[in-house]
Formats: structure tokens, sequence, C-alpha cells
């Protein structure tokens, strides 16, 4: 039962292995700036990110999208974040980083924001620094804090993207699983603006949909080429290539997305 699809069909009966899918807190949702509420947030506060990651740096093809886990940074303090719509004193380091990408331009984004759904959206994944791992953060309703960035396509390609898109022909298959040769830094992976975010409570976007997260969406995207994100879509978890790995929308419910501004 660990296993789970993307096809309509396959979403509706996620639920029925997961139940933690039909929660009233589920991501991702439809994001409108009208409707978003502004608060004045302090700043979004991003430590270690232009550091070079501790290699070697592992990409993993997982059948549902590709990963670059983090989380092995022995002895060296990992990126952490804080601030922003986070609670006091709370500290979120990095466990990974993953995409979420269409089969074609118009879609692949979990999130819609303004009524625009983005062709990729990358997920940088934080667990509390209180729990010891993310199984156990996945228990705890400020497990999460994921960031959320938005993909635009231009001509050019994203300079930054390459260590990462040059492995991916190494790891095609499900489970294939690369050493990165050269490492990056994650803030050459953000927006040039953290400055306006998104904030709202909600879940894990796959099952098990642990309702868990904080989720910080930037406003503005980052660039990838066309011919950079059709190597994403080159992969394959067996059966099929991998691609429209996103969720549908969930009902925003009861909640109020905040957004931080200038
Ligand atoms: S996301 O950022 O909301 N798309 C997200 C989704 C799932 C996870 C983290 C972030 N976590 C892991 C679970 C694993 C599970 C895996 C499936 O997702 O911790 O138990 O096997 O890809
Ligand atoms: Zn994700």
């Amino acid at each position: 039962a660990g296993h789970f699809g993307y096809r309509k069909r396959d979403q509706h009966i996620w639920v029925q292995n997961f139940k933690l899918c039909d929660g009233k807190l589920q991501s991702p949702i439809s994001i409108s700036s009208f409707k978003s509420i502004t608060l004045p947030l302090p700043a979004l506060e991003i430590i270690g990110y232009h550091d070079f990651l501790s290699t070697p740096l592992y990409l993993k093809n997982n059948g549902h999208s590709v990963v670059v886990n983090v989380n092995n940074h022995f002895g060296k303090r990992l990126p952490y974040i804080f601030g922003g719509s986070l609670d006091i004193n709370q500290e979120y380091e990095i466990d990974h980083l993953h995409f979420h990408w269409g089969a074609k331009n118009n879609r692949g984004s979990e999130h819609m924001l303004n009524g625009i759904r983005y062709p990729m959206e990358m997920h940088i994944v934080h667990k509390n620094r209180i729990y010891s791992n993310l199984s156990n953060a996945l228990n705890h309703k400020n497990g999460l804090v994921v960031l959320g960035i938005f993909f635009q396509l231009q001509e050019e390609d994203n300079k930054s993207l390459c260590s990462i898109i040059n492995h991916l022909t190494s790891v095609r298959w499900i489970n294939n699983e690369t050493k990165l040769n050269t490492s990056i830094t994650l803030a050459s992976l953000l927006p040039k603006n953290t400055d306006v975010f998104y904030s709202y409570k909600g879940s894990l976007t796959t099952p098990p949909c642990n309702e868990v997260v904080t989720w910080i969406i930037f406003s503005m995207p980052v660039p990838i080429s066309f011919s950079q994100l059709n190597k994403f879509r080159l992969l394959s978890n067996g059966n099929n290539l991998i691609a429209d790995n996103y969720r549908k929308l969930q009902n925003i419910g009861l909640r109020k997305v905040y957004i931080r501004k200038l």
C-alpha cells in the first residue's frame, strides 16, 4: 500500500489507502494574492544556503519524483530556516528537495498562484530541529516546513540547475541513484527575491498526506529553459514517464493564507 499514482482515478483512491489524505488541511491549494491576508511578518531567515552542500550529494529517482538528499551532512550544521511566518524559536533544517512537473508546459506546479499553474515546482523540505528524523516529524503538527518555488520558462538555461539536470540521465529508472559530481548551493536555487511569500498550514502533497506542513511559497518564480525541463520528462517509473506528478487542488476550507510583502 506504499504505492500511489497521479492519474485522476489513481488520486481518487489515495484516501482508501491513506486516511489522512481526506483531512481538512490538505495541500496543494490555489493561492490568490487578493484573498490573502497581508501581515507585517519579519523576513524569513535562510541560514547556510550560500554554502556548498557537503558531498557526496545523492540524486534519486523514487518513481514519483527526483530527489536530492541533503540530510547526510555528518558533523556539519545543516542549512536551516527560521523567522517569517514560523513560530518564534522554531528552527527547521533541510532534509531534501524534489520537483513536480508537467508533461505539457501549461501544467506541472502543485500550487496555483493568481490563476497560474507553472510548468514546475520545487519543494525544499525542512524538518523541525526538535524531531530526530523526518518520520518522527510527521507525527507533529509543527513537524515540517516546505519552501515552494515555482519555475517559469525562458530561452536560456538556468546554470544553477545544471549539476542536477546533467545527472538526470543517470537516474532514468525508478530507484536509480547517483552522486552529483559538483556541489550546489541552495541559495542558487532560490528566486532572486525571497522577500515576498505566501504561507499557510497544510499537508504533504503525497501519501501519507500528514497535516504537519507550514507551507512557504515564494511569489517570484525561478527561470528554467525548455530543454532543461524536457530532461525531467524523460524520467521513468518503470511503466510510464514521470510527468504530471502534481496533486489535484484541495479545498482551502476555513484556512487563511498570509502574505508577506514589503
Ligand atoms: S511534499 O513536499 O508535500 N510534496 C512532500 C511529500 C512527501 C514527503 C515530504 C514532502 N515525505 C515522504 C514521506 C515518506 C514517503 C515519501 C513518498 O514522502 O516521509 O514516508 O515514502 O515520496
Ligand atoms: Zn513535493
